[in-house]
């Protein structure tokens, strides 16, 4: 194996040829992704200046926007993120060339895991096994309960996130119903066991509405832990199989993806598709633009026929 890492690291990559080359031959590929690939349907990435949903939070008056996303200010302040959700809420139909083209991987049999950071689920649109996806932060497809933890599908809030109002819990609420509609407890009076009674703590109670929970998406805030899958097939499998790293539309600001390609040692060639240049991590190839016309060329000089509606017939 020194031998072969000592050849390799002889090897040069740097062109789009070279990237293509490096496709073709490779078996276990790992793509890692953000925001950058959902632009083209108008999902707003975070960073992007001018179009990203930080810039527009800024715009709103929110210093840190960032805080938008904490758990705490979540569980304090929930109309915030439902007033603001809306925007980064996906079009469940539709999917861009690059994530078409993350599927060609996979049909062509060379897709080993798709590590993705967004939440709007749209890998498994585009038809990436579950077992090959990797939802690093979670995602819209599901919401859960704060206060009883009720699972439901992602859509079922999607009128209240598009309404920008508090998505409260249904299975809280019937609960609450019911309890309405109960009789009151009875109790014992310890002065004679004969005597019913109301308890009065229930009165108290009365004072105090109970209120059904919130339904939090079940995307991951800063201040959660990420799913175990993620450190599990990450350090135990893929990163000793990965022969190539593909990471797409990210700017890697956020740990622990931000962390994954200088975990994976160089020998396996490293590259970067995006709009900007990347200098705090080291790849082998950038290829910057905007990712979609970039995995085109890509997977035409490699020879393969990437198609979507997206890509005029006949290019
Ligand atoms: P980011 O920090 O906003 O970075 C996005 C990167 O993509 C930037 O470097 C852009 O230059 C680049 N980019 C934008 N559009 C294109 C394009 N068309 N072609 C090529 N490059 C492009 O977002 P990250 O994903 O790095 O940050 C991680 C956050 C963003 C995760 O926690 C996500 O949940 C969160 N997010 C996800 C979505 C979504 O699911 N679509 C939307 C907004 C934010």
């Amino acid at each position: 194996t020194r031998a072969y890492y000592k050849r390799r690291k002889l090897e040069q990559y740097n062109t789009i040829d070279d990237a293509a080359h490096l496709l073709r031959r490779s078996r276990n590929i790992m793509v890692i992704t953000g925001a950058g690939i959902s632009t083209s349907l108008g999902i707003p990435d975070f960073r992007s200046k001018h179009t990203g949903f930080y810039d527009k939070l800024r715009q709103k008056g929110y210093e840190d926007a960032e805080e938008v996303f904490e758990i705490n200010n979540f569980d304090e302040r929930p109309d915030i993120f439902f007033s603001l959700a809306g925007d980064i809420l996906p079009n469940l139909t539709r999917v861009t060339p690059t994530h078409a083209f993350i599927r060609l991987l996979q049909d062509k049999d060379r897709l080993q895991t798709n590590y993705t950071q967004n939440i709007d689920n749209l890998e498994a649109i585009a038809g990436i096994d579950e077992n090959r996806l990797i939802q690093c932060h979670g995602s819209f497809a599901t919401a859960t309960c704060r206060k009883c933890k009720y699972k439901v599908k992602g859509t079922e809030i999607f009128d209240d996130i598009r309404a920008a109002r508090i998505a409260r819990c249904k299975r809280c609420a019937e609960e609450i119903e019911r309890k309405k509609d109960a009789p009151p407890p009875l109790k014992r009076n310890k002065s004679s066991s004969r005597t019913r009674t109301f308890d009065d703590s229930d009165e108290d109670e009365d004072d105090n509405i109970p209120e059904a929970g919130v339904m939090k998406p079940d995307i991951t805030f800063f201040g959660e832990q990420l799913p175990n899958t993620f450190f599990d097939r990450f350090t135990q499998r893929d990163a000793q199989q990965t022969d190539l790293v593909i990471v797409i539309g990210t700017s890697l600001k956020v740990a622990p993806v931000s962390e994954m390609p200088n975990y994976l040692p160089h020998p396996i060639p490293h590259i970067y598709i995006s709009k900007e240049p990347i200098a705090h991590v080291n790849f082998d190839i950038q290829l910057l633009g905007n990712c979609d016309d970039v995995v085109f060329e890509l997977a035409r000089r490699a020879g393969w026929d990437l198609r979507h509606e997206m890509i005029p017939v006949g290019l």
